[in-house]
């Protein structure tokens, strides 16, 4: 997959030199190319921002580098990449979304400080390639450019041959199928005590049937502990009695509906 960033803090993707994303990049299959924004700018200032028009606070960053920057990144491409835009008013990013861009030969980010970019850059771009403004979470940071390694980190770990344990992908949290819609359990190695602490027991009985009924009531605990919201939109179908049991004893209510059968 080919990557192209274009930021007026390019050194703030070091990061991506490292870890697995570093070896994915060193062993070819990951091609990352970061772009610093303001070489397409033409003052002595290198201005990338400007007052944004009917009035208001901070800055915004001007149409003009952001379009001559994607148009010299994109040049003479036969299929043109994804365009995505970092910004906490954009659509979540999710493992669905994730799964979606591993799917995809070419994505560019183009993350923004300030305000955000000028609004016709998106409308330019959106009537010649794809174009998502996303967003990673409930809370605002102080430019998108973290957003952009945290999106590149969750689609780089789902290219083949980037993940060394082809299951470490299958288990997350949020894949489809899995332990679907479960939030994963804690784990242990050894030794089997620590300061005091011991490993549940039952992980170390050999019992493979009761040890995936174990994970799977610590899966449940934690969801309705962590994530209500998720234990509430559990598919009916998939819980058996002993699901709802563990999810009741965790004090989830389920709508009195959900549990008649
Ligand atoms: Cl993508 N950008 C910024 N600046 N803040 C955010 C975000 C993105 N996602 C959540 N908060």
């Amino acid at each position: 997959m080919r990557v192209d960033i274009i930021s007026i803090f390019p050194e703030y993707f070091a990061p991506l030199d490292v870890s697995l994303l570093g070896k994915a990049r060193q062993r070819g299959l990951l091609d990352i190319r970061v772009h610093q924004l303001r070489e397409w700018t033409h003052d002595v200032h290198r201005t990338v921002d400007d007052t944004p028009y009917g009035g208001g606070p901070g800055m915004v960053m001007k149409p003009e580098p952001w379009g001559e920057a994607i148009d010299a990144v994109v040049v003479g491409a036969e299929i043109p990449p994804r365009l995505v835009v970092p910004t906490p008013s954009g659509r979540p990013f999710t493992q669905q979304v994730a799964i979606e861009y591993a799917k995809e030969p070419w994505l560019l980010f183009a993350p923004a400080r300030y305000e955000g970019i000028d609004s016709r850059v998106m409308a330019e771009y959106g009537s010649r390639l794809r174009v998502d403004e996303v967003g990673i979470g409930d809370y605002v940071l102080a430019g998108g450019e973290a957003a952009v390694l945290v999106i590149v980190e969750a689609v780089a770990r789902l290219l083949p041959g980037v993940l060394g344990n082809a299951e470490s992908v299958a288990d997350d949290s949020f894949a489809p199928g899995s332990m679907a819609g479960l939030l994963e359990g804690p784990v242990f190695t050894k030794p089997p005590v620590w300061r005091g602490h011991e490993v549940p027991p039952i992980l170390l009985s050999g019992n493979h049937g009761a040890i995936a009924r174990w994970r799977r009531d610590e899966a449940l605990r934690r969801t309705a502990a962590n994530r209500p919201e998720l234990a509430a939109r559990l598919d009916r179908e998939a819980l058996d009695k002993r699901d709802r049991e563990v999810l009741q004893d965790a004090s989830f209510r389920f709508r009195p509906e959900d549990m008649a059968n």
